[in-house]
């Protein structure tokens, strides 16, 4: 991964969440189809599906479905694809999937697509990998706006209504508008004001530069339905982040909090290395009787 790190930086990291059975893999199939068909003038990109599997770590039954949905790409030299389960620590799951991604992005793909469940911290981390992140509806998912976690809204710069052949779409995507409004006040703003506002202190924000509005849109992953719109706002999408310098600040971003969790890491793992056997049991001890409270706890362990 040393080696590799000076080559990476290149790839567009695609991150497909939503909660289980949406239509993701299905998604993701279509997608790199799409990016895959030759186009005039130009090569294809290369593209590489990471699919992240939080929630069966010991029997991999997902990623033998994703296998046979994906079995089209199969053959196609240009496709690589790697399926990552839990193998029963979440916490490192996220630190995994980064290394595969620097992996690829090293190896030349310039189109990394990373699937997740969304359900927790674990998924919204690995999700945070990317610099497009499409969160992934279907109808029928129990009541609507339940099934929409107010996290995953957040970091959802595209919406997808997949399974868009299946009766209810239009209250899945008012749900999904209801609750974008509440995360994107921005147009109502504009109504107030009649204008777009420059904040003070950002000198060379323009008053032409819209914030983006994740736009909601329906696909049928079955027949790939909607999936060119859907290619197209991803493209809108990245224009947008390098334009704005968002794409600079997500990189920015990723790589601190990579280097942040690094650090936490290595600096327990040397503090517990140095610390002398039983001290950390006695702290404990003290601490359960409530002889000293977890501030105090603390205090002692760092001393030692
Ligand atoms: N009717 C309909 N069914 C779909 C559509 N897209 C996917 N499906 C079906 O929905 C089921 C789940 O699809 P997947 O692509 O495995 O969904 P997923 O979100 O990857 O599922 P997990 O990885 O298990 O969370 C499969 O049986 C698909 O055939 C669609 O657009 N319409
Ligand atoms: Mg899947």
């Amino acid at each position: 991964l040393n080696t590799l790190f000076p080559f990476t930086g290149k790839a567009h990291l695609i991150g497909v969440t939503g909660a289980s059975g949406t239509g993701k893999s299905s998604l993701v199939n279509q997608l790199a189809r799409h990016y895959r068909q030759p186009r005039q003038a130009e090569t294809p990109p290369r593209v590489a599906i990471v699919a992240v599997d939080p929630t069966s770590p010991f029997t991999g039954g997902a990623i033998l479905g994703d296998r046979i949905r994906m079995r089209d790409l199969a053959g196609d030299p240009g496709v690589f694809i790697r399926s990552m389960a839990t193998r029963g620590s979440l916490g490192g799951l996220a630190a995994a999937t980064a290394a595969v991604v620097q992996v690829l992005d090293a190896a030349g793909f310039e189109v990394i697509l990373i699937e997740t469940v969304g359900a927790g911290q674990s998924e919204v981390d690995i999700a945070r990998l990317a610099h497009t992140t499409i969160v992934v509806e279907a109808p029928g998912l129990g009541d609507d706006i339940q099934a929409i976690k107010a996290g995953i809204l957040e970091i959802a710069d595209v919406l997808v209504v997949n399974k868009a052949d299946l009766p209810g779409v239009e209250n899945t995507e008012r749900a999904l508008r209801g609750s974008l409004s509440l995360g994107h006040p921005l147009p109502q703003r504009m109504l107030h004001h009649g204008r777009m506002e420059t904040l003070p202190g950002q000198p060379d924000a323009k008053p032409d530069q819209q914030e983006w509005v994740p736009p909601i849109l329906r696909t049928v992953a079955l027949d790939g339905t909607g999936i060119p719109e859907l290619v197209d706002a991803i493209t809108k999408h990245q224009a947008y982040l390098k334009q704005s310098g968002g794409w600079k600040q997500r990189e920015r971003e990723r790589l601190q909090a990579e280097l942040e969790l690094l650090m936490q890491r290595t600096l327990l793992d040397s503090w517990r290395s140095r610390l002398t056997a039983g001290v950390y049991e006695m702290v404990l001890e003290q601490l359960v009787a409530r002889q000293i409270s977890p501030y105090q706890a603390v205090e002692r362990l760092v001393s030692f």
